[in-house]
């Protein structure tokens, strides 16, 4: 106990001469629940929105694959946002395959929304997954946004990568220091590390595949990288069931399947499929469409054992 102590004030001392933020408080509750506190950032599982921005309540916006908006998705638990940039007019816009077919505004201002949530929620830890297609410049395109909304201020910095499966800081310590936010990039950061807190995500998240036709979702690893085995990564199932259009070979995601999708026997049947390659742990994120309908919280929690 005065060993802790004295080395707590020690620290303390250490973090405010380096101008590090010093740890106001003890987080007791962490993303809504205590269990969470001393659970590593690597062992937990986190709700995802497929394609966050590109949300439409107008059945006939084929590009859409959500019905609520971002305020609302993070009220629904979700936890790990997902979408897709593409340069507009020289800034960095969240679209779907075109900024033509469906555009979501920019990246600042759906940021920003997203900081509002977060400085009203400061116990809650969130992850980004952004693709970046057209390999947009980290520093001129992605930092920017980042700095102007303040998440960049919120974003966690590993001490080197990649970050072992086991190696994550706990979500109470992510909290406590306030680097609450974790940045994946699919494309870019792996060769360009210049903007430190945007990570690379193949070399240390891996995804089963995407545009799944089969209802009963086929587990394989689908995109990885980097010299970490396959178990030391954390992983995400691609949860959601795309159709053909009229047999036109058009994917698209289909909104009248979403309650079958993304009930909890559908969830936790496809987590139970891919544990054999993750030495039988769960997935860390569980990307869903219309993540409104269904019961994707409910699943996530089972597999968090907090159900
Ligand atoms: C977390 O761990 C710390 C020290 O290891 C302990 O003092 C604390 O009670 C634990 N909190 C919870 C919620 O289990
Ligand atoms: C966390 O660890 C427990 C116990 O080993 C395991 O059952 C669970 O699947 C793990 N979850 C994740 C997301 O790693
Ligand atoms: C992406 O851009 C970076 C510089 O911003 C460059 O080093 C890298 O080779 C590019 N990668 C691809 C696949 O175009
Ligand atoms: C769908 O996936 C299941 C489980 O892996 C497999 O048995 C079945 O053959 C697949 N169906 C098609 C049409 O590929
Ligand atoms: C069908 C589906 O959800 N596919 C997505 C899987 O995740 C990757 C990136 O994280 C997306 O690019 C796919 O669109």
């Amino acid at each position: 106990m005065r060993a802790a102590s004295i080395f707590l004030s020690v620290a303390a001392a250490i973090a405010s001469v380096k101008g590090a933020i010093v740890p106001q408080r003890r987080a007791d509750v962490c993303n809504g629940h205590a269990e969470l506190c001393n659970r590593s950032y690597g062992n937990v599982t986190f709700l995802g929105a497929h394609d966050s921005f590109a949300f439409s309540d107008d059945p006939l916006a084929l590009s859409a694959d959500q019905r609520v908006d971002i305020p609302t998705q993070l009220g629904l638990g979700v936890r790990l946002l997902q979408a897709q940039a593409h340069v507009n007019d020289g800034v960095l816009h969240f679209c779907h395959t075109s900024c033509l077919l469906f555009d979501g505004g920019s990246v600042e201002d759906y940021l920003t929304k997203v900081h509002d949530f977060l400085t009203a929620n400061p116990n809650e830890v969130l992850t980004f997954i952004f693709t970046n297609p057209e390999n947009a410049s980290l520093t001129e395109l992605w930092d920017p946004p980042f700095q102007a909304s303040g998440i960049a201020d919120l974003a966690y910095v590993p001490p080197s990568i990649p970050v072992k499966q086991s190696d994550w800081p706990t979500l109470g310590e992510l909290i406590d220091s306030g680097k609450r936010v974790i940045v994946f990039l699919d494309k870019g950061a792996d060769t360009d590390r210049s903007v430190p807190y945007i990570l690379p995500e193949f070399p240390m998240v891996w995804e089963t595949p995407f545009s799944v036709t089969n209802a009963s979702f086929p587990c394989s690893v689908d995109r990885i990288s980097g010299p970490l085995a396959t178990e030391d990564h954390l992983y995400m199932i691609n949860h959601s069931l795309n159709k053909n259009l009229f047999d036109t070979g058009i994917i698209i995601s289909d909104p009248l399947d979403a309650s079958k999708t993304n009930s909890v026997s559908s969830i936790l049947a496809n987590a139970a499929g891919c544990q054999g390659f993750a030495a039988g742990r769960a997935p860390n994120f569980v990307l869903l469409d219309w993540v409104n309908t269904g019961h994707g919280l409910d699943a996530v929690n089972q597999l968090n054992g907090l159900a």
